[in-house]
């Protein structure tokens, strides 16, 4: 039996290069090789508010992402997380056994909680919703970026927990980071990683965004005051292009060092741009082709839920059993 893949993407805000190099590039690489769900996190979304109309429309547009990177639907499920009510059920069994002090050290949580006058109960329990999702379907791999590998060790604690608490019920699942673009930063300030909630304009490449803008945006990102790439000082601006030119294009270290050593700034953004409009192009084109066709995403979104949906019922009926519920 193929061991179970399960990852995601919330529905707010627009998909970024960051979020394809670090998580769905990988996806669609190993979907052949394992059983893969790949989940829209709506639950995860509405931590922050999300206007309803808008949320309905981001839940199919990242469908239509999803499939247009090449993940298959025949091969993979593709499916919502609200329309599989077990996700929801099996979070309050974990929040049950997850101390409260593990969740008040995430560092995202930390973060995304500084940034507002009130925080929300949903914010801190957003890990152990996460966790839910991957122990739901027994995952055993969960590929994702850097920035949620904290999370994928609370997974972790919170499932040897649960099995030392109750006798042996999850498969405790392993993180799978890509070798190159884990962590891509903001091309307006390399210092942050680039995230679908940042605000500058010029802060991220969008998935859909047309050459033109991916063209300017590359151009204005910041860089440091050397001419040209010195491989072995660049600073953190110079290194995430560099990463994005790599994650895209799949070259070695040895090939970037040949190719980019001594060359100036304006010549690296050009060609890193170049690149990514070259990449997003067809991928472009696809997404056109499935959001074109009425009725595609809703009948993949509930064939995915329907496949899904006996290994949850299972994990939560044994989880039920453990715990002793009714
Ligand atoms: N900058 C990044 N570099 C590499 N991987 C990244 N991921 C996110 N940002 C980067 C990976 O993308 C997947 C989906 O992320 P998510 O939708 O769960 O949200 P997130 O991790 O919180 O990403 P964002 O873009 O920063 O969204 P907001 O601003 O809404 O919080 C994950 O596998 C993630 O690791």
């Amino acid at each position: 039996m193929k061991t179970r893949v399960f990852s995601g993407m919330q529905p707010s805000g627009n998909l970024h290069i960051g979020n394809y190099l670090g998580a769905l590039k990988n996806w669609v690489r190993i979907q052949h090789d394992y059983d893969c769900i790949f989940c829209i996190v709506d639950l995860h979304a509405v931590t922050v508010y999300q206007e309803p109309r808008e949320l309905r429309a981001k839940i199919r547009e990242i469908a239509a992402l999803y499939l247009a990177a090449g993940i298959d639907p025949k091969v993979s499920a593709i499916m919502v997380q609200s329309s599989v009510a077990a996700h929801a059920e099996l979070a309050w069994m974990l929040t049950c056994v997850t101390p409260v002090g593990w969740l008040e050290r995430m560092t995202q949580y930390k973060a995304k909680a500084a940034k507002q006058e009130s925080v929300g109960d949903g914010l801190l329990q957003y890990p152990v919703l996460m966790a839910a999702d991957i122990l739901l379907y027994q995952a055993g791999i969960v590929p994702v970026g850097e920035d949620q590998a904290q999370h994928l060790e609370l997974t972790r604690d919170i499932a040897q927990r649960f099995n030392t608490l109750y006798g042996e019920t999850f498969v405790v699942p392993e993180t799978s980071l890509p070798t190159v673009g884990a962590r891509i930063m903001g091309l307006d300030d390399p210092m942050q990683k680039m995230s679908k909630s940042a605000s500058g304009a010029h802060h991220a490449v969008a998935l859909l965004d047309p050459p033109d803008r991916i063209r300017k945006t590359i151009m204005r990102a910041t860089t440091d005051s050397q001419p040209s790439v010195d491989m072995d000082s660049a600073g953190p601006g110079v290194l995430n292009l560099l990463a994005i030119y790599q994650a895209f294009c799949g070259w070695s270290d040895e090939q970037m060092r040949s190719h980019f050593q001594g060359m100036r700034y304006g010549d690296l953004k050009k060609q890193v741009a170049e690149m990514v409009v070259s990449q997003l192009e067809p991928f472009q084109q696809r997404y056109g082709q499935i959001v074109s066709e009425p009725g595609y995403l809703d009948a993949i979104l509930r064939d995915g839920a329907a496949r899904v949906a006996p290994v949850a019922e299972e994990t939560v009926r044994l989880t039920k059993e453990r715990m002793g519920l009714f």
